[in-house]
């Protein structure tokens, strides 16, 4: 099984370490084809053309993708969109900060299973559900 994590960079990378965890636990899943989401010393030596076509390439390669979109950022939103069109399953895990409410383009797009978490441990529980079956 490989997985396309996907996650804000130049949007924001205040949730990088939780990002780290969930790769963690996707693991066990599968082989994640884009382990270096979850660190804060990414390779800023490839140009925009080679990031955008390598993850692409990974996007296609990929049997699922998970988007964790609480911090709103292009690139995640476009690859959702690119996902959708090569029909491959996609997650999206949230989270609500002070009221603030993930896009409608998201939560309302019938193509994406989206779940509301509050902590590390109940997205692990929903990746388990849905990986395994069991909660
Ligand atoms: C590094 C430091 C600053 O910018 C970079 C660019 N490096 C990237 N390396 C790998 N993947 C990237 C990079 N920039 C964007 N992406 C892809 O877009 C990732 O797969 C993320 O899921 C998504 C993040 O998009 P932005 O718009 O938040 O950067």
């Amino acid at each position: 099984m490989k997985i396309y994590f996907s996650g804000s960079i130049r949007g924001g990378q205040q949730d990088t370490d939780l990002y780290h965890e969930l790769i963690k636990a996707l693991k066990q899943y599968g082989t994640v084809l884009t382990e270096h989401i979850g660190s804060k010393k990414i390779d800023t030596n490839s140009s925009d053309q080679e990031i955008h076509d390598r993850d692409m390439k990974w996007v296609r390669e990929s049997d699922i993708v998970i988007a964790e979109v609480t911090v709103p950022s292009l690139g995640v939103g476009y690859e959702i969109g690119r996902a959708i069109h090569l029909k491959k399953p996609i997650i999206c895990l949230y989270r609500s900060i002070n009221g603030k409410t993930t896009s409608a383009m998201i939560r309302g797009c019938s193509d994406l299973q989206c779940f509301e978490y509050a902590e590390l441990n109940d997205a692990k529980t929903i990746l388990k559900k849905f990986f395994t079956g069991n909660q």
